[in-house]
C-alpha cells in the first residue's frame, strides 16, 4: 500500500514545523552509523550497541536500523516511573514503515464479520468514543533475550525492550460494540500501515480470540504520557493490550477486522510461540512438540539505581531502588537480598499506578566496607506468582522471569 500524498497536515510537516529533530523529517532519512558513534555495550556476547537518535528520540542503543529495533539504555528505569516518549524502545519487523501519515485522511476500518463496516477518522475516534487513560508496561516477548544461555536466536536485547506508558484511547470493545458483532465472530485481527520490502515476507498481523476482548482493557491508543504517539512507537494509532506481550500490541493500526474462525497466518502459526507446557520452557537445546501463542507477561522486577558491578562506599544506609511488574494482578511484594538470593528481606512498595504499571519499590541496606555483594529483588503479584529464582529456557528466548544478579563491591 502506498502512504497517502503529503499536505499540510502530515505528520512529516509536524515534525519539520513542530519539533527540532535536527533535519530528520522524513523517516527515509534515518541516521547512519558514523565511526565516532557513542556506544554501550551490554553484559553478554556481541553486545555492543551504537547510540543513535531516529527522529523524536534521544539516543538509544541501536540493535538495527532497517527495521529499526532501539534499546532504551537502563539507567532510564531509574530516573522515572513513566519511560520518556523520547526513551521509549522501538521494534518493527518490517522496513518498509510510511514515511508520512496525512491525519486529515487517516481512516480507522473495523470490517469482517460485523453488522456494519466502520471507517472512523482520528476526529471520530475522540468525538464519538469515549476517551481512557490507563498506565501499562509494554514489553517485547524477546526482552532479556540476550541473557538467554545457552543463546538462541533472535534480536538479542538487553533488559530495555520494555518501557511504561500512559496511554490515552478508545476501548476496542467499544468500538466493536459500535459496527455491531455478527455471532460467529471468532477472533479480532489487527493491522498497521507497515509492510514487508521483499513480498515473501508475511505482513505483520496479530489476532486476539473474541472472548478476551469483553473484560479487557484493550485500547485503541492515540496518545502516550499525554503526547500524539511518537512515529516510531505507532502513531496516530496503536493497540494497547495491557499484560500481553508488546507483539500484540500493533502499530500504526488502520485496520481491525473480526474473522469467524481462528488465525493462521505466519505471526500467530509460526512466530511468537512458546512450549505448549506450565513453564513455557523446556530442557536447554530441545524442541518443542507442541506450542502456544505467547500471551500474557511474567513477573519480574530489576534493581534500578545500581549497575551490576558497580564499587560503592560503605554506608550505613544505602538506598537501593526499583521496579516490579507483572501480567496485571499487580505487585503484591517486592524482597531483596543482597547475598545471593540466601537471605529476603521485605521492600517498601512505592505509588501505584495501576495494576499494570511499573510498581515502584525501596528498601536502605547497610554495606560493610571491602565486601562483595550480590544484590537481587525477587517480585510476587497478587495471586502469589513469582519470579524464578533460576532462568527457564525456551527456544525463542521468551517469557524471561528470572531474579537477576547486581555484583556489587564496597571500598575497604
Ligand atoms: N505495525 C506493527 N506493529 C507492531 C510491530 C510491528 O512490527 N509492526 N511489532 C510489535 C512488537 S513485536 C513489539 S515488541 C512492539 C514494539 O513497540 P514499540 O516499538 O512501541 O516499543 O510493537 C509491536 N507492534
Ligand atoms: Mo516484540
Amino acid at each position: 500500500m502506498n502512504p497517502p500524498p503529503p499536505d499540510g497536515l502530515t505528520r512529516r510537516r509536524f515534525l519539520q514545523t513542530s519539533l527540532t529533530v535536527g533535519g530528520l523529517t522524513a523517516l527515509g532519512n534515518w541516521p547512519m552509523l558514523a565511526d565516532a558513534t557513542p556506544a554501550l555495550t551490554l553484559p553478554f556476547e556481541r553486545g555492543e550497541r551504537p547510540l543513535i537518535a531516529f527522529p523524536e528520540k534521544r539516543p538509544l542503543m541501536v540493535m538495527t536500523t532497517r527495521p529499526p529495533q532501539l534499546e532504551t539504555p537502563f539507567s532510564i528505569f531509574d530516573e522515572s516511573i513513566f519511560t520518556p516518549n523520547d526513551a521509549f524502545f522501538v521494534r518493527w519487523h518490517l522496513a518498509n514503515i510510511p514515511q508520512t501519515i496525512d491525519t486529515r485522511q487517516f481512516k480507522l476500518t473495523i470490517r469482517g464479520r460485523v453488522n456494519e463496516t466502520l471507517s472512523l477518522s482520528l476526529l471520530d475516534l475522540k468525538q464519538q468514543f469515549e476517551s481512557v487513560e490507563i498506565a501499562a508496561v509494554c514489553q517485547c516477548g524477546g526482552n532479556s533475550r540476550g541473557f538467554f544461555q545457552p543463546r538462541v536466536p533472535g534480536g538479542q536485547w538487553g533488559h530495555g525492550a520494555m518501557g511504561n506508558a500512559k496511554w490515552t484511547g478508545v476501548r476496542l470493545h467499544d468500538l466493536l460494540e459500535k459496527a455491531g458483532i455478527a455471532p460467529d465472530a471468532k477472533y479480532v485481527r489487527f493491522d498497521g500501515l507497515d509492510r514487508p520490502i521483499a513480498d515473501t515476507t508475511p505482513d505483520f498481523l496479530k489476532s486476539i480470540p473474541l472472548h478476551e476482548v469483553g473484560a479487557s482493557q484493550i485500547l485503541v491508543a492515540y496518545a502516550m504520557n499525554g503526547e500524539p504517539l511518537p512515529y516510531l512507537n505507532g502513531f496516530p494509532l496503536r493497540l494497547i493490550v495491557p499484560g500481553w506481550y508488546a507483539t500484540y500490541w500493533v502499530k500504526m493500526l488502520n485496520d481491525i477486522e473480526v474473522l469467524n474462525e481462528e488465525d493462521h497466518n505466519f505471526w500467530m502459526d509460526t512466530a511468537y510461540r512458546i512450549p505448549a507446557n506450565a513453564c513455557g520452557c523446556l530442557e536447554p537445546g530441545q524442541k518443542p512438540t507442541q506450542t502456544l501463542p505467547l500471551t500474557r507477561m511474567t513477573v519480574r522486577s530489576f534493581i534500578t539505581n545500581i549497575e551490576d558491578g558497580a564499587t560503592l562506599a560503605a554506608s550505613p544506609r544505602q538506598l537501593i531502588k526499583g521496579i516490579a511488574f507483572d501480567q496485571g494482578y499487580g505487585i503484591d511484594q517486592v524482597l531483596f537480598s543482597a547475598d545471593g538470593g540466601l537471605h529476603w528481606e521485605a521492600t517498601q512498595l512505592g505509588h501505584d499506578h495501576g495494576d499494570f504499571s511499573f510498581r515502584p519499590w525501596e528498601i536502605q541496606v547497610v554495606l560493610q566496607p571491602g565486601r562483595s555483594y550480590r544484590f537481587q529483588s525477587l517480585a510476587i503479584n497478587r495471586i502469589g506468582e513469582s519470579q524464578q529464582l533460576h532462568p527457564q529456557w525456551n527456544p525463542n528466548g521468551y517469557l524471561r522471569n528470572a531474579v537477576e544478579t547486581v555484583h556489587v563491591t564496597t571500598r575497604g
